[in-house]
């Protein structure tokens, strides 16, 4: 009967509000209303999950410049997790422990573009994520058994990789070509100099999943020119990549009406087996420490397509037998076929080069334009199940769906405001899901409750499955994603616990063996953290006490001993500044100079049993 009271007086004012709300309207727009609210219970029943049963896809969408990754369930739109990749963050001790301290070199933000799952024959295999900062012109990898960064590494001569990540079929490369061209080795040069002595770099990045590192394989030299998106090629065009150019027109101010003279850009097609023949062949000059090919001293492996002026995205169709890109200030979409495209290679059919790379004819190598009645500002296309394309139109908000076969335009539908990217489930494989798509909303406007004059941005769940396209969810988001992955959740297998490591020295795991050991001016404690306490020296009177003198240099060591799900701790010194975490099983270290002399509580920033709030202790730095 408890439970039975709540539920009815729901019903009942459940219907109180429809009556009230329907009361004004005519028998008309009633009934339209009653529709509408069926319809919106309807979608509700498709993103509800309840407790007990998980979300069938996970969504990775660049956290763009808050240097992070957000973790979203599909459908139901949860966020689930936030995950540092670029910028610290005190909640995970990210950037604070010796580890990420030093992956994150010494910078304290990152602008976190295009996320790309590692793939294995062109599907996502659900091991690895990387990802890209334009604003310190770094590479990430994210470990998909822990959601841990495992590798940062400098992206030299490059200036913004924005053009990335997109992973070839098999994970062989990343290519990160540059937003931004600099004189190489970053130079002083006047910008008068521009055409003469400033290059826009791409660089081909490998990753060895042995030692889960990245490493750059091989740089080229290209134009001076913006480069914005790229994708690589699927089973006929494996061996090929695109990515799309701005600014070729080499203007050096006021790039808005500058970068947008000449009414053609180019997408840029390479094969990167070539390339990667030419490296063994010697056919590089060696720059900055990097291998350089420059394309005006050693020909092939790389050409020109014209397309529609200032495009943003360049998507191969998952036949791998097109690419699509759209001129962002254009009202249409190009097919390109590869096979024309090789045939023009073939035969040579070139219209003049730019900085050594030859130009492939338009007309060789265009199949179609495809120009949606009124669709403006054509960005980005994803992939169905059925090989039909869904391109965002960032001007007249909306996503259009269309067949790339005969250009017909299929369906079309609003979104809420301005679409940049949009993901497809399995979107960027051999072989997407079709389920759902998410538009990712530039502008959400007045979508959610105000928090002030910035909003947040919204991410809207787009319904595949029936006749016509339906936005069933919308969910706000923190600025800004730029790009967004939507994989499988079985794909993905964390484990619960770290395994134990007994080859680490800086292990402890049991209470025996904990200890604090002097040598010279450095502290190290080999110290334990279990449910509910810190234990830096077993011996000791006090187990839980560190005391150091000022000026020593400390370094903790922790294992969380508790090797159970969920049970995390936290390490935190009142006063100084830092809070580093242990997850189940993990060893982490944090080093640090005492500089300050006092007295200063320590305790276990992540809530982990009942008497978390006795996890303390004191550090003590003697003056
Ligand atoms: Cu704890």
């Amino acid at each position: 009967m408890k439970k039975w009271i709540p539920i009815a007086s729901g019903l009942a004012t459940g219907l109180l509000a429809a009556t009230v709300f329907f009361a004004d309207l005519s028998p008309g727009d009633r009934n339209e209303a009653i529709a509408e609210s069926s319809k919106n219970k309807t979608n509700a029943e498709k993103v509800y999950v309840p407790f007990g049963e998980k979300d069938e896809y996970y969504l990775f969408a660049s956290g763009g410049h808050s240097g992070q990754m957000f973790i979203y369930g599909v459908p139901s739109m949860r966020h689930i997790r936030t995950v540092p990749v670029f910028s610290p963050d005190s909640a995970t001790g990210y950037g604070f422990d010796k580890h990420s301290k030093e992956m994150m070199g010494g910078f304290t933000w990152g602008d976190l573009h295009h996320p790309a799952f590692s793939e294995t024959n062109g599907d996502y295999d659900g091991k690895y994520m990387f990802a890209t900062d334009v604003g310190n012109s770094r590479a990430a990898v994210m470990n998909l058994e822990t959601f841990t960064v495992k590798d940062i590494i400098d992206v030299p001569n490059t200036s913004g990789p924005h053009c990335a990540a997109f992973v070839t079929e098999n994970t062989e490369y990343m290519f990160l070509p540059t937003r931004f061209a600099v004189p190489i080795g970053r130079e002083y040069a006047p910008l008068d100099d521009y055409s003469e002595k400033y290059r826009g770099v791409m660089s081909a990045v490998t990753f060895d999943e042995k030692k889960e590192k990245l490493n750059i394989a091989y740089q080229v030299a290209l134009p001076p020119w913006s480069y914005d998106l790229s994708d690589a090629g699927k089973k006929v065009s494996a061996d090929w990549a695109v990515m799309t150019t701005y600014n070729t027109e080499e203007a050096t101010t006021n790039l808005e009406i500058n970068a947008s003279q000449a009414d053609r850009d180019f997408i840029v097609l390479f094969n990167w087996k070539e390339l990667e023949q030419m490296v063994k062949d010697g056919k590089y000059d060696e720059v900055t420490g990097q291998k350089m090919i420059f394309p005006e001293k050693h020909k092939g492996g790389m050409y020109l397509v014209p397309v529609a002026k200032s495009p943003h995205g360049v998507d191969v169709t998952p036949d791998g037998k097109h690419f699509i890109a759209s001129g962002k200030l254009a009202p249409s979409m190009t097919v390109f076929s590869f096979e024309k495209a090789f045939k023009a290679i073939e035969n040579k059919e070139f219209a003049g080069e730019r900085n050594g790379i030859p130009i492939l004819k338009y007309e060789s190598v265009m199949e179609k334009e495809v120009n949606p009645e009124n669709a403006l500002g054509p960005l980005h296309t994803q992939f169905d199940d059925q090989g039909m394309a869904y391109t965002t139109m960032f001007i007249s908000s909306e996503i259009v769906k269309w067949d790339p076969k005969t250009g017909e335009t299929l369906d079309r539908v609003p979104v809420q405001y301005s679409p940049g990217h949009s993901v497809a489930a399995e979107g960027d494989t051999v072989a997407p899901d079709g389920k759902y798509l998410i538009a990712l909303n530039k502008i959400a406007k007045d979508s959610y409750l105000s928090v002030g004059p910035s909003h947040p941005e919204s991410m809207q769940l787009i319904d595949l499955r029936g006749d016509k396209m339906e936005v069933i969810q919308s969910a706000p988001v923190n600025p800004e994603p730029h790009y967004a992955q939507m994989i499988k959740a079985d794909k993905i297998k964390t484990i619960t616990v770290y395994p134990k490591d007994e080859k680490n020295p800086d292990a402890v795991y049991n209470q025996e063996e904990t200890r604090i050991e002097r040598k010279g001016n450095e502290v190290h404690v080999y110290g334990i953290a279990m449910r509910s306490k810190f234990i830096f020296d077993a011996k000791a009177e006090r187990p839980d006490q560190i005391e150091v003198k000022k000026g020593d240099k400390v370094f903790i060591h922790l294992t969380n001993i508790d090797f159970d799900q969920d049970i995390t701790h936290g390490f935190a010194i009142n006063g100084y500044d830092l809070n580093i975490e242990v997850q189940p099983g993990q060893t982490n270290t944090v080093e640090f100079t005492a500089d300050k002399a006092g007295t200063f509580p320590i305790y276990c920033t992540n809530f982990c049993s009942a008497l978390h709030q006795e996890m303390t202790g004191y550090f003590l730095v003697k003056p």
